[in-house]
């Protein structure tokens, strides 16, 4: 038998992925970016086994077998095997394949379980392989927004013009190190599984939001102006981008109909308290970002994070207003 083990973490994006104009290459309507997360947060960690006495392809998913493995992860399989290396590799076109992957956070929630785990997938298939080269496009076979978290630092998923999605591929903004203070916050106000996937969400806004299509033609621009401000480490410019492409897409899921919302009351109040803070301080000092669900990232330099952590302690006390968790994290290197 042969086994490679990974860890992948996940990636929090500042400018929102949702809609798909492929739907089998996950090709998407716009452009994204995000920050991935360092490997000691919020991460899943994958073991893939090959051997010549499997019957078929297998997958436990935090210890508990999946009834059938599914077409996304067969499209990764076989892009994989394509493109398997010959130099010491595993016959790799024959033999049935095992995933065992775990998270150590709520899967569904929110909080980009699936990049982290297509990301890891990916990569450890890569290394069992030896597949060399561009891995980026494989992971977004399973999860589109997995393959920003196939590298460390401020990612960009580029959506690419190719039909064959073979320019659709993740790509550093700046080296891993660029912005050592900048810190990620996430506040857990639900770890329950969210009603509308994102997938199946992303479909029906595709469908019938016109402010969707309005996005499409906002994104280059606000990605244009955010890799500036990464690159200049502007953080005021950085964070209201930030948080205005937050707020649209949440916007854009009211806009769906039926409509889709992901923010809670306890949401909503994250939001006020950001506000209030950047006002009372006269400076954009943190900048809230919200996914398919209510868990709140909070994006902030290092110099504001005991302030910061010591507030939201005591205006979000877990007891009272629901807070699960808060994690603190950094996006950074991916070893
Ligand atoms: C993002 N999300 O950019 C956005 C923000 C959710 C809100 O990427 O269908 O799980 O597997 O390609 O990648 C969630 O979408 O969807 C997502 P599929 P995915 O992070």
């Amino acid at each position: 038998m042969k086994t490679v083990t990974c860890t992948a973490p996940v990636n929090i994006a500042v400018i929102k992925y949702w809609g798909k104009k492929d739907e089998d290459l996950i090709l998407p309507t716009n452009s994204s970016l995000s920050a991935t997360l360092g490997q000691d947060e919020l991460r899943a960690k994958t073991t893939v086994a090959v051997d010549s006495s499997f019957k078929e392809d297998k997958m436990w998913l935090n210890g508990k077998e999946e009834g059938v493995v599914s077409k996304r992860i067969q499209n990764v399989f076989r892009e994989t095997r394509k493109r398997k290396g010959n130099q010491d590799s595993v016959d790799g076109l024959n033999q049935k394949i095992h995933i065992c992957s775990e998270n150590n956070f709520p899967t569904a929630a929110g909080l980009a379980s699936s990049a982290a785990g297509y990301a890891c997938l990916v990569y450890s298939l890569s290394k069992l392989f030896n597949v060399q080269g561009e891995i980026s496009d494989i992971a977004r076979l399973g999860s589109g927004s997995a393959c920003r978290s196939i590298y460390g630092g401020f990612v960009e998923w580029q959506m690419g013009s190719l039909s064959d999605g073979s320019d659709s591929i993740a790509k550093q903004v700046t080296h891993d190190h660029h912005w050592p203070e900048m810190c990620i916050l996430v506040l857990v106000v639900s770890d329950q599984k969210k009603h509308t996937g994102s997938t199946q969400g992303m479909q029906i806004s595709v469908q019938n939001s016109t402010l969707l299509q309005k996005r499409i033609e906002i994104v280059p621009n606000r990605i244009k102006n955010i890799t500036k401000a990464i690159i200049d480490k502007d953080f005021v410019t950085f964070a209201e981008i930030t948080m205005k492409d937050s707020n649209q897409f949440h916007a854009i899921c009211l806009d769906t109909y039926p409509p889709i919302s992901y923010l809670t009351d306890v949401s909503r109040q994250i939001i006020s308290f950001v506000h209030q803070f950047n006002d009372h301080c006269q400076q954009t000092k943190v900048a809230y970002t919200f996914d398919a669900g209510p868990n709140a990232c909070l994006y902030l330099l290092e110099e504001d994070l005991p302030r910061v952590v010591s507030l939201v302690n005591h205006y979000f006390p877990p007891q009272n207003n629901g807070l699960t968790l808060t994690i603190q994290g950094r996006p950074v290197t991916l070893q």
